[in-house]
């Protein structure tokens, strides 16, 4: 049930689709840290793979399931979950149409079975950038591009709920929660193509023999084109709990709400045209393009700092009303007993290195360093790793209450939970970034490399020790969710309620609800970027390179 000016909504139809998203979430989530496990103790010296065949053939197709189910399927799940979830709740609305949501669910699950069928028979070890020419089964190519349709659907359920709303709401400004939820997905639908185009012209005709070849820059160029801002697409679901949630959870007000819309848009604007900062090191692409995406980098790292310096904000004033003192002490007044919002701020602490590290990696020189080095997954797991899938785990220790009616089974098991996360994660990451400086290739079985440092040896351990605190973390975080959903007797007392704003929606000028305006500069600013590049790309790149399986 939902109350909105009065109304009041039965939303169990979409608390439902929310919970059946979910399930499909958290069962790639367990895979994807399961298979990390086995990585992580690897590079310690600990070589399990001989044990694991069937399940596992090699150190790659394990790294091929734990890229593809978490940083693809956990994520893409939780926010086709997570986000109609909210807008429904924002705008005290159902969706526009619940069929359609049920479609889509299903759509986006046969495509994961689709896909997962030759990812776990060893046949698409491909990992989860796919690159060609290294060449997957088809089914896995059409699988993935089902689960992208779907996501399209659910970004055309959400715009049709929003207009509906509009009808009835001809002169308010979009609740925030909703309007976040829609640019994110606007932004994604946008980003998408890139990845849409790779696999329609090239991967899905090849990997069925239609065609006899491909090319690996030009797929490169494709697959970046959605590869950057995919991170947003999971980033900023994020950003609307800490926007909209964890303000109230803190006790406190959002700071702004105008400022969190300026924050969304110049992602909506910036997010696609920098793609090129994963291809620095490529032939083929000129320099000049490559220093513009740079630039646009840098930009697109502005709104970032808005949300660092309005959530702080919004934590402090949380923080001073239960009585926080002093400049920084404040910051200990915070509800660290709650565990979704110590998970939630626990992820923001390790999001600042994530953040200051993505601008590392941005840096054309500095990139020269540690490109295809252990450093970038040391980012990407502070990065998707933590600051998403942290504040997820967080939203779930209310969300899953929430669906179920039954209370968190054990506040205090999440809250470990939560801490092992964050230092796991700090040991695990810290690890890998120092092990980047010191050259150590990402991506391979280092225990069997004949080049293994003496230098790197006494860092390599911390790497197992780490991943073995998340594994346990994990294992800690789904006892106590699947307890909570079969043995917790106490009901939920919980209640989905939004910050308030100390500035709130009134001071946001109407011009940010306009669209057409920011969607269209997001599409000439994509073309600007990528307009000469693709098309000299797309007019002179002859398809012949043959396939290859290297696993
Ligand atoms: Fe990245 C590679 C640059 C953000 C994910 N990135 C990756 C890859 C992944 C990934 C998965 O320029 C590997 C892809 C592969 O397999 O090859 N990244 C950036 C930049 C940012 C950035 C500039 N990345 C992300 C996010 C990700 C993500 C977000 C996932 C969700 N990244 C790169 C580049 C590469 C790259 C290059 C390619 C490298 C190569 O050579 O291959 C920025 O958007 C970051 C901005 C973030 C901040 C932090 C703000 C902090 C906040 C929290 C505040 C609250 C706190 C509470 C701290 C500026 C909002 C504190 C309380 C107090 C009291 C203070
Ligand atoms: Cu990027």
């Amino acid at each position: 049930m939902r109350t909105s000016g009065g109304r009041t909504t039965d939303l169990a139809s979409e608390n439902r689709l929310t919970g059946a998203y979910l399930v499909v979430a958290l069962v790639a989530l367990f895979g994807g840290v399961l298979t990390g496990l086995f990585q992580a103790l690897e590079h310690a010296g600990l070589d399990l793979y001989p044990w694991l065949t069937p399940f596992i053939q090699s150190y790659y197709h394990g790294l091929s399931l734990h890229g593809v189910l978490n940083v693809l399927v956990w994520t893409t799940f939780f926010i086709c979950g997570f986000l109609p979830f909210v807008t429904a709740q924002a705008l005290g609305l159902p969706l526009k149409s619940r069929p359609l949501g049920w479609v889509t669910f299903w759509l986006m699950t046969g495509g994961l079975v689709l896909a997962a069928i030759p990812l776990v028979g060893n046949v698409a070890t491909v990992l989860f950038t796919f690159y060609p020419p290294m060449k997957a089964h088809w089914a896995f190519y059409v699988g993935l591009t089902l689960v992208v349709v779907g996501t399209w659907l659910v970004a055309l359920n959400l715009v049709l709920t929003h207009r509906a709303w509009r009808a009835k709401n001809p002169l308010a400004r979009t609740p925030l929660p909703a309007f976040m939820s829609l640019v994110t997905f606007v932004l994604w639908t946008i980003a998408s193509l890139g990845l849409a185009a790779e696999m329609l012209f090239m991967l899905i005709p090849w990997s069925l023999g239609l065609v006899g070849g491909t090319d690996a820059l030009l797929a490169r160029v494709l697959f970046w084109f959605t590869g950057h801002p995919i991170v947003y697409f999971w980033l900023l679901p994020a950003y609307v709990s800490w926007y909209t949630l964890v303000p109230r959870q803190a006790g406190g007000r959002l700071f702004s709400d105008p400022l969190a819309r300026v924050s969304f848009i110049l992602f909506l604007i910036l997010s696609t045209p920098v793609g090129f900062h994963h291809q620095f090191t490529d032939p083929g692409i000129p320099e000049g393009w490559k220093l513009v995406h740079a630039f646009l980098t840098f930009a697109v790292f502005f709104p970032s700092l808005l949300t660092f310096f309005n959530v702080v904000a919004s934590l402090e004033s949380g923080a001073r009303a239960r009585g926080g003192k002093g400049w920084v002490a404040w910051f200990g007044k915070l509800p660290w007993g709650d565990p979704s919002l110590a998970a939630q701020v626990l992820a923001m602490l390790l999001f600042a290195f994530g953040g200051v590290g993505g601008l590392i990696n941005a840096s054309f020189n500095l990139n020269l360093v540690v490109h295809n080095t252990s450093w970038i997954p040391g980012h990407l797991h502070l990065t998707v790793g933590t600051a998403v899938t942290l504040t997820f785990i967080g939203i779930t220790y209310w969300l899953v209450p929430y669906l179920s009616g039954r209370a968190l089974w054990s506040r205090r098991l999440a809250l470990v939970q939560v801490w092992f996360w964050f230092f796991g994660m700090a040991i695990f990451s810290n690890a890998l970034h120092r092990l980047g400086l010191m050259g150590m290739p990402r991506r391979t079985m280092i225990g069997a490399s004949v080049y293994l440092q003496p230098e790197w040896r006494s860092v390599l351990p911390l790497v197992g020790i780490g991943g073995t605190i998340l594994f346990v973390s994990t294992i800690l975080y789904f006892v106590n969710i699947g307890l909570t959903v079969v043995a917790s007797r106490e009901p939920a007392a919980v209640e989905v309620a939004f910050a308030e704003a100390l500035s709130g929606p009134e001071h946001a000028p109407a011009i940010l609800d306009r669209w057409g305006l920011w969607v269209a500069m997001a599409v000439v600013l994509v073309v600007i970027a990528y307009g000469p590049t693709l098309a000299r790309l797309v007019s002179t790149t002859p398809l012949n390179a043959p396939g290859l399986r290297v696993w």
